[in-house]
């Protein structure tokens, strides 16, 4: 049941671009742990001791061992039906209607049919070598040996994902799509980790009206046009049903 908090529900207008950020939340009802909440991936772990390109070149062991249960964690996770309303709200806007920005790596959005996307953290099944820009997206788990080496040259591959203190990937895309949003939805994130933190107030200096889904109220909630508070793969589905546009 769809807890709205504030305002009323304004639906989506035929001309309206709509832009979505998502955090881990939107994967959470799919199985892969959030990094922040009681059970979380930095709970257990300190990510100043895994996510960092120092903590790489200090042991890349450990670092591609985390990885390596992460991947095989998130191998046998399935898009939910926050994902897939989020393919279907593309599909129904079309390519100019929607753009879809997300910090996961785990690759959920991409699984259920969007391509109006970009995954600004980049992607767990995606490596590169450190030394000759090798790339390749691999699917392999568990990894035969860690740390993998690569077949070009023989260094180190790392993680296609985005460190702390590293540049977030695509960043010019998801600025203009904030600025130039006329409906922004923040789906499941707790809005700690910059710059990705900043897109919905961006937008909403910009003028967007901006919608939050998340169980719990974040700091983006005090500006938020609407609250929605619930399990994302239930209230996202049910805002969808009430906010689409009448004739599509
Ligand atoms: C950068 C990829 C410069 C790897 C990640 C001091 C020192 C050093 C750096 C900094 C510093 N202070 C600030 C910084 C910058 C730093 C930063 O922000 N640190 C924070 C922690 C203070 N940022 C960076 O270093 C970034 N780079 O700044 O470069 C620059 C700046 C501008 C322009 C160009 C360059 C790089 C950050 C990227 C780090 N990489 N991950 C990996 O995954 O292993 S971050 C990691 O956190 C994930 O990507 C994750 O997506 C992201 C954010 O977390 P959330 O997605 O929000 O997840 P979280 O668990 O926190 O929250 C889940 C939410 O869902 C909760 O609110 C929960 O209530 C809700 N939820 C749960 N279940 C549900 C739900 N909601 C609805 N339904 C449910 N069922
Ligand atoms: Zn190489």
């Amino acid at each position: 049941m769809l807890l709205l908090i504030g305002g009323t529900m304004r639906k989506i207008d035929v001309s309206d671009v709509v832009v979505a950020l998502t955090g881990a939340g939107v994967s959470a009802e799919s199985g892969v742990p959030t990094f922040r909440g009681e059970d979380g991936l930095w709970q257990r772990y300190r990510a100043e001791d895994l996510a960092t390109p120092s903590a790489f070149m200090r042991d890349p062991k450990l670092v591609w061992e985390w990885y390596d249960w992460r991947r095989g964690l998130i191998a046998k996770c399935k898009p939910n039906r926050a994902h897939l309303t989020l393919a279907e709200i593309e599909q129904t806007l079309g390519p100019d209607g929607f753009f879809l920005i997300t910090q996961n790596v785990d690759g959920l959005h991409h699984a259920a049919g969007s391509r109006q996307l970009v995954e600004i953290h980049g992607d767990i099944w995606r490596m590169w070598c450190v030394r000759c820009g090798y790339e390749v997206e691999d699917h392999t788990v568990p990894l035969p040996e860690l740390p993998p080496k690569c077949p070009r040259c023989g260094a180190l591959m790392r993680p296609g994902v985005v460190w702390f203190g590293e540049t977030p990937m695509g960043m010019d895309r998801a600025f203009a799509a904030a600025r130039t949003a006329d409906m922004f939805l923040v789906i499941g994130t707790s809005g700690v980790v910059y710059p990705a933190a900043e897109l919905p107030t961006i937008a909403h200096k910009a003028g967007a009206y901006v919608v939050e889904f998340n169980l719990k109220r974040t700091p983006i909630s005090s500006y938020a046009d609407e609250v929605i508070l619930g399990p994302v793969g239930e209230t996202l589905p049910e805002w969808w049903e009430k906010a689409r546009p009448e004739s599509r």
